[in-house]
């Protein structure tokens, strides 16, 4: 199959955002169309992104030139517009297994999120490997979506679960882990990024010990892949989730990437078209990796929106996408305790260990009432428990507020953000 190009950035190409070896995120801003637009009558300082990225003008246009220009089904229609999307699907997955490094494209199945990837590895590995009495480890900080799906797989199967429990500082108890691997797991899955904390796990050295206790891993990379470079090569994992929207791509897209021969050995996931070879009507021969975990009419555009997100991220490159958000929390630590009285923060100090996500509380008001308030000044956080409650027990915390970057971050939003929680403190405290 020869695979066309489609609108991205080009093979290799640095963008002009890109300067002195730095990312220039007041130029990154002028890519992404919704940044300019006011919310309240203030310029928009989005501090959500943890939740969900915004998207720059090549995914927008790659996602829009699909519907445009050649939307057809794929690996079906032996027609101009078929060939051309298959081709785009095909391409954005060569171009996504490139960007974690993943050793083969075959070995990455585009999923609709990293909920959806966690699951598939639950479902189809879980059921065929988990049985009773068998032990999962995973950590205390790990989203539901990394929690759940092996609570219901135990619960069905007769498994236990175990957990690597934190510090007060956010950090994994790896003196704990050691001791919890010796009832020999079967999986030890843990988030690589921490949703809400921040904390960057260790995951080579996870990984290590895990195989040598003769454990799979997975890694919950839903956090790390927009903010880090990945290689799941040298991190050594066995299955890495993540998600597609919080990456700049569309929402509706992700992935799943697994060491083949774990693949060929596991069950289809889901059954229909697409997954399969041949049928009849009692049996069916199922199709190659990816496409037997693909059943359905996949979501093209958003994948190609993927592909493209992908491309566009290479393009600035993930050390400088890192050293930019290393840059900014590294600010906002700084500069919210000494501007903002009383504010609480939490997670690791060391920013070496931490991507750009800031927990926090303003003592006596409740983080609702704190994100509500910005709002009013345009500016977006989250504030809850982020699908995490079980580390907000740990924590002993009802809720916190969420502030957290992308490559379009900058200084003057963090600075907008002090001068919010001043307004918040004025409006409650009098
Ligand atoms: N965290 C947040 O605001 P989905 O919903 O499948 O795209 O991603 C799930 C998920 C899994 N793991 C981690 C570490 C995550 O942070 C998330 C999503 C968002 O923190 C929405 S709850």
């Amino acid at each position: 199959m020869t695979l066309t190009s489609e609108p991205g950035v080009a093979d290799g190409a640095v963008l002009p955002a890109v300067r002195a070896g730095a990312l220039d995120a007041y130029a990154i801003r002028d890519e992404f169309p919704i940044l300019s637009r006011e919310v309240h009558g203030h310029r928009v300082v989005y501090l959500d992104s943890a939740s969900t990225s915004q998207k720059p003008r090549a995914v927008i246009e790659a996602v829009d030139a699909f519907y445009r220009e050649y939307n057809a089904n794929v690996h079906r229609g032996i027609y101009e517009f078929g060939e051309r999307s298959t081709n785009a699907y095909e391409r954005a997955r060569v171009e996504v297994a490139r960007f974690i490094n993943a050793p083969d494209s075959h070995e990455l199945i585009f999923t609709r999120n990293a909920t959806e990837a966690i699951n598939l590895v639950a479902y189809s590995w879980g059921r065929r490997n988990i049985g009773r009495g068998d032990a999962i480890v995973l950590t205390e900080m790990e989203h539901h979506a990394n929690l759940v799906p092996w609570q219901i797989l135990v619960q069905e199967r007769d498994g236990d679960l175990e957990f690597i429990p934190i510090t007060d500082d956010g950090l994994l108890r790896l003196d704990v882990y050691e001791v919890l691997l010796r009832v020999k797991p079967k999986l030890v899955a843990f988030t690589h990024v921490s949703n809400t904390l921040g904390t960057i796990n260790p995951v080579r050295e996870m990984v290590d010990m895990a195989h040598a206790a003769g454990a799979l891993v997975l890694i919950d990379g839903a956090q790390a892949v927009p903010h880090v470079p990945v290689d799941v090569q040298s991190l050594g994992a066995d299955f890495y989730a993540f998600s597609g929207h919080k990456m700049l791509a569309p929402m509706g897209s992700g992935a799943l990437w697994a060491r083949r021969e774990l693949l060929e050995a596991m069950p289809p996931f889901l059954g229909g078209g697409e997954m399969i070879r041949e049928v009849h009507l009692r049996r069916s021969d199922f199709n190659d990796i990816p496409w037997k975990f693909e059943a359905g009419t996949p979501a093209v555009a958003d994948a190609v929106g993927l592909g493209a997100a992908a491309q566009y991220l290479r393009g600035l490159g993930m050390d400088h996408v890192r050293d930019h958000e290393r840059d900014l929390l590294a600010y906002a630590l700084d500069v919210l305790p000494r501007e903002v009285p009383g504010i609480e923060l939490y997670g690791p100090l060391d920013v070496d260990q931490r991507g750009g996500v800031v927990p926090f509380n303003l003592p006596g008001i409740h983080p609702h009432d704190v994100a509500q308030v910005l709002d009013r000044f345009g500016i977006a956080v989250r504030a809850g428990h982020h699908c995490t409650m079980p580390l907000h027990e740990r924590l002993e915390l009802a809720a916190t507020a969420r502030a957290s970057f992308n490559v379009y971050s900058t200084r003057d939003d963090i600075d907008a953000l002090v001068a919010g929680l001043r307004q918040v403190q004025t409006i409650f405290e009098g």
